[in-house]
């Protein structure tokens, strides 16, 4: 059963008629022991005052501008049986827990940073390195100083919409949230993105984003920024493969199946992965270690008229050519139909772009991290090639493999795509 509780203003020293100036908590909120409930000035200080106790506040009993002192009542709060109970050993054996926290406490420096940024975690959100001197002048309450360290914002850039300017909880959310949201650049210590009303240069209409399309922009931009890439060129001799292709295509019409150059590349990525298996990893959390994968599963980029969703082919290197183009065209068609779980694109080991169908003789993919690599592709083309003392035509196909430069040096890279060349060349190689 719910016991409802006077809380009062606590002994707050010599301070009489204290100005309440700030108002944390609201009737409904659930709020935990030692959450901050009022913010309280006066000439020499401002403290904000803690919940001794957990429950759900019932009533606010003073208004901003209010003058109180010891003992006078401040909000009225359910507090439940069971979450009364800790709370009153923990005041109890721990008086100073409760007490009021004053806000004019020289605040510590932040702890540097550390020297290499962990892997693969969002970016930190404050637009600039915080101005330690302007942070510690800004006018705000310990509680909103801690949310603000927390999440990396920069007191000193905030305008306050509280009284007397103070800054609270909710500018330091705006100010975060626009960091995040317009595009802005402001962590990499560029300009911001101008806003621009295009109609004034002529016609425009404004199409709404796809949640496919704002899903997979967050995920490259995050990859964009926080992954070194690099992208190694070459290309691979598919006449062979191309004729077996169309052997194979010939030989399996009947059964409705069709072979394509990509299920040739999944096979020869498999190879080339247990070759190098660097390039079958991925950075963990900290970014101090690899955790490198004993299964190889391929994600697959696919154009949808929604926008690129990634599949991935589960342990491709227990499968045949037939079953991996088999799957490929089921995925294909999942996601065009918009029918893949979240399941059935995650777990990816590497990825493959293949633009091939539809043309361009290069491009630089982005790899799909934590995956450290991707093999983008374009449209094979007939061209002369010299070979044995002659010009012979030949069916060329362009590779672009982006990778992470933290984990794959230039090195490996170039190593890589020689061997998928090698073994797209000569698809009898596949076979070792
Ligand atoms: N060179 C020449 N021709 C190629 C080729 C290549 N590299 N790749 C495919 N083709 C041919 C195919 O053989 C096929 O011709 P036929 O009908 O005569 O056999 C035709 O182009 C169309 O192929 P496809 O695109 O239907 O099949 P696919 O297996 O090559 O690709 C899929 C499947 C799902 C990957 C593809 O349809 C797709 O969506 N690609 C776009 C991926 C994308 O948007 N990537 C960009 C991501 S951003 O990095």
């Amino acid at each position: 059963m719910a016991d409802v509780k006077d809380i009062l203003v606590p002994d707050i020293g010599d301070f009489e008629g204290v100005e309440v100036i700030e108002i944390m908590v609201s009737p409904g909120d659930t709020i935990s022991v030692e959450d901050p409930l009022v913010s309280l000035e006066s000439d020499k200080a401002a403290m904000e005052i803690p919940s001794p106790d957990a429950g759900t506040v019932k009533e606010i009993k003073v208004s901003i501008g209010d003058k109180v002192s010891q003992g006078d009542l401040l909000v009225t709060m359910e507090v439940s049986e069971t979450e009364a109970a800790p709370v009153a050993e923990v005041t109890a054996d721990e008086p100073e827990r409760a007490a009021p926290v004053p806000a004019v406490e020289p605040e510590k420096p932040a702890a540097p940073a550390p020297a290499k940024a962990p892997a693969h975690r969002p970016p930190p959100v404050a637009p600039t390195p915080v101005d330690e001197a302007g942070f510690r002048k800004a006018y705000a309450s310990p509680s909103v100083r801690k949310f603000a360290r927390e999440l990396g914002a920069d007191l000193g850039q905030i305008t306050g919409s509280g009284n007397k300017d103070r800054i609270l909880k909710e500018d330091i959310k705006a100010f975060v949230k626009k960091a995040l949201t317009s595009g802005s650049t402001g962590g990499l210590g560029v300009a911001p993105m101008p806003e621009i009303d295009f109609s004034q240069f002529g016609d425009i209409e404004t199409q709404p984003l796809t949640r496919i399309n704002k899903l997979t922009g967050q995920f490259l931009h995050r990859n964009w920024v926080t992954v070194p890439h690099v992208t190694q060129f070459d290309e691979a001799d598919i006449t062979e493969l191309e004729k077996f292709r169309k052997q194979l295509n010939e030989e399996h019409k009947n059964e409705g199946i069709r072979v394509t150059v990509l299920a040739f590349l999944m096979k020869a990525l498999v190879s080339a992965l247990k070759e190098y298996p660097r390039f079958n990893s991925s950075l963990d959390a900290s970014g101090e270690n690899l955790v490198l994968k004993k299964y190889i599963h391929i994600g697959v980029a696919v154009d949808t008229p929604d926008g690129l969703v990634v599949p991935v082919i589960r342990d491709c290197d227990r499968k045949s050519l037939i079953e991996l183009a088999n799957e490929l065209i089921e995925a294909s068609i999942k996601a065009r139909d918009k029918k893949l779980s979240p399941a059935d694109m995650s777990g990816g080991c590497i990825s493959i772009s293949s633009l091939g169908g539809i043309g361009g003789t290069a491009f630089t993919p982005i790899v799909n991290a934590p995956e450290v690599a991707i093999l983008g592709v374009s449209r094979a083309q007939m061209k002369p090639v010299y070979k044995d003392g002659e010009f012979v035509p030949r069916l060329v196909l362009p590779l672009s493999l982006s990778y992470d430069h933290r984990v794959i040096d230039g090195a490996d890279g170039a190593r890589f795509t020689s061997f998928l060349s090698k073994v797209l060349s000569d698809t009898r190689r596949l076979l070792l």
